[in-house]
């Protein structure tokens, strides 16, 4: 029996953050299991169970123990399993300046651009519908003050929370290849600093062995289509 079952999606950039987590502890002994979000597979009885709002990723152990929420998901995972991308506990400042950058992430980053992402990516599969236009010039309005400050930020330091690649790094991951994907990964590629912290970050073998994994599953649904 596995240690523990990780319920998403492969298309989710939540999923992958915790996927990400999993690859840099080498933790394998986990299963994977994997709901249809276009056939609402996250909204039946069975799994609102797990995950109240019906949405991937959750993570649930023999025991009963059971957690949503993919940045909690990846603290539990790295403190659990000793993965070092958490700053010391006993050290308040760098625990403070991990917080920060967590917030910093969230609303500033992952927000404006899971709205581009929806009017640009999602929207059409969920509802046919055209992007509407304002909501995506404020995301991307938004990203340019974002990556401006990320810019600063990152020519005085090498990672986002400190000199050390950590989970803050790993959050950004699954969404900036998002940005590429809906065709502004130019926000990245303009800012020199950004880009050098993005190409460390991806050339690490454990988000390396995730894109393989991600593109050979790609090429197999493909090939049953
Ligand atoms: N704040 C949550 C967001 C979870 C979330 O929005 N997951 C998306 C997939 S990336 C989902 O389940 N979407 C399907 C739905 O909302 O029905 C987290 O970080 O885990």
């Amino acid at each position: 029996m596995p240690a523990f079952v990780l319920y998403g999606s492969r298309t989710s950039t939540n999923t992958m953050r915790v996927r990400l987590t999993l690859a840099e502890g080498n933790i394998t002994d986990y299963e994977l299991v994997l709901l249809n979000l276009l056939k609402g597979e996250q909204k039946s009885e069975e799994y609102k169970m797990r995950h109240p709002w019906g949405k991937v990723p959750t993570i649930t152990f023999p025991d009963g123990f059971t957690l949503h929420e993919s940045r909690a998901i990846c603290k539990y995972l790295a403190t659990k399993y000793s993965i070092p991308l958490l700053p010391p506990s006993s050290d308040a400042e760098a625990t403070a300046r991990f917080d920060e950058a967590q917030s910093v992430e969230i609303f500033y980053f992952a927000d404006p651009v899971q709205k581009l992402a929806f009017e640009k990516f999602i929207k059409k599969f969920m509802t046919g519908g055209a992007p509407d236009e304002k909501v995506v010039a404020d995301s991307l309005q938004a990203l340019e003050t974002y990556f401006d400050a990320a810019e600063n930020l990152l020519q005085k330091r090498s990672y986002m929370a400190c000199e050390n690649y950590t989970l803050i790094d790993l959050y950004y991951i699954p969404l900036m290849l998002r940005l590429f994907a809906v065709g502004h990964g130019d926000l990245i590629t303009s800012h020199k600093a950004v880009n050098a912290w993005y190409d460390r970050c991806l050339s690490r073998p454990a988000t390396q062995r995730i894109l393989a994994a991600d593109k050979e599953a790609a090429a197999a649904a493909d090939g049953k289509k």
